[in-house]
């Protein structure tokens, strides 16, 4: 591992890993005790694609996310409390109760959305980033998408639009190599989405996505590029999805193999070793992380538990946008 980031930006990457693993694992207990209505599909073992991505965000840029979507959200500066609300389906949730865990979004982090629609967020993406340039701000919109999405052909699409619009656009796509069932090698032709890139002329990476710090590098240069102008960007970052495709998954389609290396290779303990080394944390110091975070977590389940469900007459309230043009 090497770094790019300030001491402050690797201590504040470490700890959002934490909160994204904590809240996942303690979202799996509630799913499983009935406290959480609906799918859930968790990124445990994922963490360092979220925090490794939104590191080389600001709060006023644009992320576009998947049906696996809490640790984008919570990397992206979301509230743990209307984020746990909205998977209770809660008044108080991010969505007022309405989403569910595939449907979460919070415009007020930039956040445009989990999405249930496989793909979406690449044909989603150049529209957000058209939107930019007619706006003229340099702030930059990030689609995040599975490796089995990379497969369909919205990806195709939407990156040949970014391109051709030079839109401020990075695509990253998160590949822990299943499709639900389906495993990369016997689904994607050519092996690599990152060598798609070369298609649309514009750069293409693939990295170790267990490694924050090697996702926040190339992101963050994506990134300067799509703000100088130049373009989109496509990274693919590998990683290792740990539980099931959803949860309750019996998972019959795989070994236990990957979740041992998923294990070896788990991106929270790899930045913590490398923090340590750096001597930026110590045992104590992971201790109150671990112990803030938590609190941060229970305080999260406390509001969700105490929370009204919504009214059954605001089932037909925002349903449609307000377009002040039509008036
Ligand atoms: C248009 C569409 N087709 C199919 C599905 C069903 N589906 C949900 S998740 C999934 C696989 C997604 O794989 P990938 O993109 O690799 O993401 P991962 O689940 O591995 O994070 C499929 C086929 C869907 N939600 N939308």
């Amino acid at each position: 591992m090497t770094d790019t980031a300030r001491p402050d930006q690797l201590l504040e990457m470490y700890t959002a890993m934490v909160r994204i693993r904590r809240f996942e694992e303690r979202v799996r207990e509630l799913y499983a005790n009935g406290r959480i209505p609906g799918f859930i599909h968790l990124s445990i073992g994922q963490e360092a694609v979220a925090v490794g991505v939104c590191a080389a965000l600001r709060r006023d840029d644009y992320l576009l996310s998947t049906h696996r979507g809490h640790g984008h959200l919570i990397a992206k500066g979301g509230s743990l409390r209307a984020l746990m609300a909205e998977l209770y389906g809660k008044a108080t949730g991010c969505c007022k109760g309405k989403g569910g865990s595939m449907h979460v979004a919070d415009a007020s982090v930039g956040f445009l959305g989990a999405n249930g629609v496989l793909t979406a967020g690449c044909v989603l993406a150049p529209g957000v980033g058209l939107s930019i340039q007619l706006r003229k701000t340099d702030q930059v919109a990030v689609a995040i998408f599975g490796d089995g999405a990379a497969n369909r052909g919205p990806f195709h699409e939407g990156v040949n639009l970014a391109a051709l619009w030079r839109a401020p656009v990075v695509f990253v796509c998160e590949n822990n190599w299943w499709a639900s069932t389906t495993a990369h090698a016997v689904s994607t032709a050519g092996g690599s989405i990152a060598a798609r890139a070369a298609g649309y002329g514009i750069p293409g990476v693939a990295l170790d996505g267990n490694d924050g710090l090697a996702v926040f590098k190339a992101c963050s240069d994506a990134v300067a590029r799509a703000r100088r102008g130049e373009g989109p960007s496509l990274i693919e970052a590998q990683t290792i999805r740990w539980m099931g495709h959803y949860e309750g998954d019996p998972q019959l389609y795989r070994g236990k193999e990957e979740a041992v290396e998923g294990r070896r290779r788990d991106p929270v303990a790899l930045l913590r070793d490398y923090l340590e080394g750096k001597k930026l944390l110590d045992a104590a110091h992971v201790e109150l992380i671990e112990t803030a975070v938590r609190a941060e977590i229970e305080d999260a389940v406390a509001f969700a538990e105490a929370s009204p469900l919504p009214d059954s007459r605001a089932a037909l309230e925002d349903l449609f946008a307000y377009y002040p043009w039509r008036e």
